[in-house]
């Protein structure tokens, strides 16, 4: 027979490890939450359309992962956008590992400024709710 006081401290041991697990996969529950563009392959050529109908949030990051010698990573505005240049204000990335947090919420759009990259698809324009 196991003694109650020790039961109790394995059930209160298991709550602890349940409650760590649930917290480790789901980072939501404390606020942001880190979106890696791209996925696996991270900002690359083509990764134009990742963004749709991702739940991205106001607070959230978004964390840009790409060779530094080729890419680098520009938030423009979107007429810039659109138009695949950098004329407007704009803030340039160039980690290869960039995290960017997304306050304030609305749009935010973002551009690889590398000749030719952004009409390869190297743009994503994101709506944070
Ligand atoms: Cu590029």
């Amino acid at each position: 027979m196991t003694p109650p006081s020790m039961m109790r401290g394995t059930i209160g041991a298991a709550i602890l490890v349940l409650l760590l697990a649930v917290c480790w996969a789901t980072p939501t529950v404390h606020g942001q939450r880190e979106w890696t563009v791209g996925d696996d392959k991270g900002w690359t050529f083509g990764v134009s359309g990742w963004e749709n109908g991702k739940r991205i949030q106001s607070g959230d990051v978004l964390v840009f992962k790409y060779d530094p010698k080729m890419h680098n990573v520009v938030q423009v505005e979107e007429g810039d956008y659109n138009a695949c240049t950098v004329t407007g204000p704009s803030k340039t990335y160039t980690s290869g590992n960039d995290h960017i947090k997304l306050s304030g919420g609305g749009k935010a759009f973002f551009i690889c400024s590398v000749p030719g990259h952004c009409e390869q698809g190297m743009k994503i324009a994101v709506t944070a709710e």
